[in-house]
């Protein structure tokens, strides 16, 4: 049996792997989460208490992680800033955690020679022209283009020089945008999805032209517990689902599935330096660990995290109101 650090546990995917582990493994689980406004320990409800331990920490408090990773057999790292937006207004605490809070957890696993995850983002290759045949491989140069992805991509530099100079037991993931069931009310398909709970029009940035590659979050905690089991040290592994789809679309498609006319939407702000499109080659992972999505059908899973959203008002409302008005203050 493993004991899992898991970091960022309260988050969205974080929360989905804790329940993917438990459900499909008989490793027990450290979570430990700063419950910044995008932990919630109501996503970890109803997990079984031997099995799963809650710690409210920060993953730069280095004494606290240290003692944490002394007790792990693995470290699998969620913790971050994870919203573009917030990062165009507010810097820092991206900085913070994402780059110093990923320092420390390698001091920690190089001392206690822990084996160690690192999940991350397909914005670290930045973006793509909507016509290039090409998608994102583990070749890719990096090239991010935000204050969060910039972040990501350091935090992953900061990984490979860790296994290259101190030999340190690691694996990355850059995976595409997930979304499923405790995903937080600021991200675009939640956001679009409780909009149209309260009565409110969905709010799509410029033209809506913008692509990204879709995969559930269950099919992540998969490919990241395969990683964890079968992945060669010191790679890189990219995840995705081939799943494609315009931001306009997507808004139509929720609409449409909600009972609602496609075009009772409107068009806002565009987000400044907005990444045009993200697509994930995930060949590797495929062929080298036989890995495989289970997710195929986009349009069956969106409906299933629509009635989740539906069930779970009491989950998302209280982070609704303050969303909004953050949204509404820099009219997006
Ligand atoms: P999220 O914002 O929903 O959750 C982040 C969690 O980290 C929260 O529970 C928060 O409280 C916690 N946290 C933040 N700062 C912390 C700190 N200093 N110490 C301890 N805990 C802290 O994010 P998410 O969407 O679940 O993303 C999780 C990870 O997956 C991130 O590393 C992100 O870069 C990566 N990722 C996300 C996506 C996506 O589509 N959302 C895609 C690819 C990769
Ligand atoms: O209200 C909105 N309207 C809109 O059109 C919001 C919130 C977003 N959008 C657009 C912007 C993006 O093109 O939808 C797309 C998705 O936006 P986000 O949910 O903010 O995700 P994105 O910026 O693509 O980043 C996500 O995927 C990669 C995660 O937030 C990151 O953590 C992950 O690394």
């Amino acid at each position: 049996m493993t004991h899992l650090l898991i970091t960022g546990g309260a988050g969205f995917i974080g929360s989905n792997f804790v329940h993917h582990v438990i459900a499909r493994t008989d490793h027990t689980a450290t979570v430990l989460d700063k419950l910044t406004y995008a932990g919630n320990r109501e996503s970890l409800a109803g997990l079984p208490e031997d099995r799963v331990e809650f710690i409210e920490g920060d993953i730069a408090d280095s004494a606290l992680v240290d003692s944490l990773v002394a007790d792990s057999d693995a470290v699998v790292h969620y913790a971050a800033e994870s919203h573009n937006d917030n990062s165009l207004h507010d810097p820092r605490p991206f900085l913070d955690t994402n780059i110093i809070g990923t320092y420390t957890l390698l001091e920690a696993v190089r001392r206690h020679n822990t084996r160690f995850h690192h999940i991350s983002t397909d914005e670290v290759y930045g973006d793509l022209e909507l016509d290039d045949p090409q998608r994102f491989t583990e070749q890719t140069a990096y090239n991010p283009s935000s204050p969060y992805s910039s972040t990501k991509a350091s935090s992953d530099l900061l990984v490979r020089a860790w296994v290259r100079s101190f030999g340190v037991r690691a694996t990355i993931s850059n995976c595409s945008n997930n979304y499923g069931p405790y995903q937080h009310v600021e991200k675009f398909i939640p956001r679009q999805i409780t909009n149209v709970l309260r009565g409110v029009r969905p709010k799509l940035y410029g033209a809506g032209h913008n692509v990204r590659d879709w995969i559930h979050a269950d099919d992540h905690s998969s490919a990241v517990l395969t990683i964890l089991e079968k992945g060669r040290l010191g790679e890189t592994y990219l995840i995705g689902a081939d799943g494609e789809k315009d931001n306009r679309s997507v808004i139509e498609l929720i609409l449409t599935l909600m009972g609602e006319p496609a075009d009772a939407y409107d068009h806002v702000t565009d987000r400044p330096g907005h990444d045009l499109r993200y697509a994930i080659d995930s060949t590797k992972l495929r062929e080298e660990l036989r890995w495989m999505p289970q997710y195929g059908d986009f349009e069956a899973g969106l409906r299933a995290t629509i009635e989740w959203y539906r069930e779970n008002e009491n989950w998302w409302a209280p982070a609704k109101e303050a969303t909004e008005a953050f949204y509404a203050e820099k009219r997006q």
